[in-house]
């Protein structure tokens, strides 16, 4: 899996003058059904979090409410991702290392992920994760 697996889903959206709508169906609008849920809030100005890579999970992210950055990197380029709407997902495939920065105040981080918390997907150190991608690990 490299970085041109990554990409920016454009989630539907039901605009309504009481306010807007945005759904999300597993693999019909995503490429893997949802099985867990998670949300990142109350990040500190100047923050950064992540910094590591999953064996096996798939992602959507989703700045549901501010903004943040994501960067990913496949072990040979990277990529930075402004996330700044609520429509719009970053799918992030298996194996790509990522750190998120430039959160703005009050954010929300919303996280769709196709598998239940496993601290054994995690590669936590990026020597290792080179070595992995390489075939070495
Ligand atoms: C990612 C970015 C976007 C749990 O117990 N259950 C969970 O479902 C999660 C996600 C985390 N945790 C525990 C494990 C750690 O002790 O919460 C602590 C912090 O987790 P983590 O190091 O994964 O946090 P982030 O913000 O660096 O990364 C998270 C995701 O885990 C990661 O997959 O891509 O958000």
């Amino acid at each position: 899996m490299g970085l041109e697996q990554a990409r920016i889903i454009n989630l539907p959206k039901i605009g309504d003058p009481r306010g807007n709508l945005t759904f999300i169906e597993g693999q019909k609008h995503i490429p893997f059904e949802i099985k867990r849920v998670y949300y990142l809030y109350d990040v500190p100005g100047g923050e950064s979090r992540g910094g590591h890579a999953h064996y096996k999970l798939e992602q959507l992210v989703i700045a549901a409410s501010g903004s943040f950055d994501m960067i990913l990197d496949d072990g040979k380029q990277k990529q930075r991702f402004h996330l700044n709407r609520s429509y719009y997902g970053l799918y992030i495939p298996k194996m790509l290392w990522r750190e998120m920065d430039n959160f703005s105040s009050s954010s929300v981080c919303l996280v769709l992920a196709s598998m239940m918390y496993d601290e054994s997907d995690y590669i936590r150190n990026y020597d290792e994760f080179i070595r992995v991608v390489n075939g070495h690990g």
